[in-house]
């Protein structure tokens, strides 16, 4: 299901190295569903299109990012690549990564709120749209690195964000403001990048607070947001329409290796039901429990369906 899919997804989508009219997240994210495949399905074809995709991606913005005003933009190709150089151990993705992850933290980070990273250079808010991947972002590159540093760097971000866009039921909120106002709205993105950082944390540190708040993480995201049930909303403007894969990658890891079946039984649900549900061309939307239509869709919102079979692959 997943390798066919995919193929139908980059038939339709890619071209060397492009993904047609993704901008700049779009493209990291659509990027990371390639991590996701050389990861769980493990073809080596895949190694290939990452490095037309790493080519072109620099092609377009360069070595550095620092023009882009969006912080959590450059976080993002940041996970992207250094999950490539994991899984291929080509070391100009791990530099790539690191050169860009040194400049965002270094402009973003402040004590403003208690701590945490601007989501834009305006720093007029703090996200967790940013502080979540920065703090994957740093264990990552913590792990390649084999430097603690910035396991500390994640931790902090980890622990502010505990302490200021967090409930103890596993609620994560969207972003604190310079105004002293939080948006409690809560996303797959925002809940399963929190996931995943409390998840490689814990397997550095632990400590059993990390596990239990990714525990409350999943948890809260699929009874409290979905009632278990398929994820069938998150369809409107460019950005919502691919966060569920987002979740997918950092919600599967955290089953597999914590042994939390439940949770890959219920991407398996979503899977199943975005796979009954493509059209012609074998692409199905985002809105997993519609049929999709026979029409033209956005490539980010086509990617979710196709990230999430990718990583119910066990
Ligand atoms: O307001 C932020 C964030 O807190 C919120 O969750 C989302 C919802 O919107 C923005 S983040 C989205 C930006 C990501 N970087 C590229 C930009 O084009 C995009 O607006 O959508």
């Amino acid at each position: 299901m997943a390798k066919e899919c995919l193929a139908d997804f980059l038939k339709k989508y890619y071209h060397n190295g492009v993904f047609e009219k993704a901008d700049f997240w779009d493209w990291a994210e659509i990027f990371e569903m390639l991590d996701d495949a050389l990861e769980n399905i493990g073809d080596p074809a895949y190694a290939a299109l990452i490095e037309e995709t790493y080519t072109a991606f620099l092609s377009a913005n360069g070595e550095t990012w620092e023009k882009n005003p969006f912080n959590d933009d450059i976080m993002w190709a940041v996970i992207a690549m250094t999950r490539a150089y994991r899984l291929t151990g080509v070391k100009k993705y791990l530099d790539t990564a690191l050169k860009n992850f040194d400049l965002t933290w270094a402009r973003a980070y402040s004590d403003d709120l208690g701590g945490g990273l601007f989501w834009r250079v305006e720093n007029q808010s703090k996200n967790a749209c940013v502080n979540g991947p920065g703090a994957i972002a740093a264990c990552l590159l913590a792990e390649a690195l084999g430097n603690e540093s910035y396991f500390e760097k994640a931790r902090i971000l980890v622990d502010w964000m505990a302490a200021e866009l967090y409930e103890e039921n596993g609620k994560v909120y969207d972003c604190y403001g310079m105004d002293g106002r939080k948006n409690h709205w809560s996303s797959t993105y925002n809940q399963g990048t929190y996931l995943g950082a409390n998840w490689l944390l814990y397997r550095h540190f632990g400590e059993a607070v990390f596990v239990k708040r990714a525990e409350a993480v999943a948890r809260y995201t699929m009874e409290d947001m979905y009632a278990g049930g398929v994820m069938n909303n998150e369809d409107s403007g460019g950005d919502l329409i691919g966060f569920k894969g987002i979740l997918s990658r950092w919600l599967s890891r955290y089953a597999k290796d914590e042994k939390r079946p439940v949770y890959m039984e219920w991407l398996k649900k979503n899977a199943v039901a975005a796979y009954a549900n493509r059209n012609s061309e074998g692409l199905a939307w985002t809105t997993f429990a519609n049929k999709t239509e026979e029409k033209y869709y956005d490539v980010f919102g086509m990617s979710a369906a196709v990230a999430v079979m990718i990583n119910c692959v066990e």
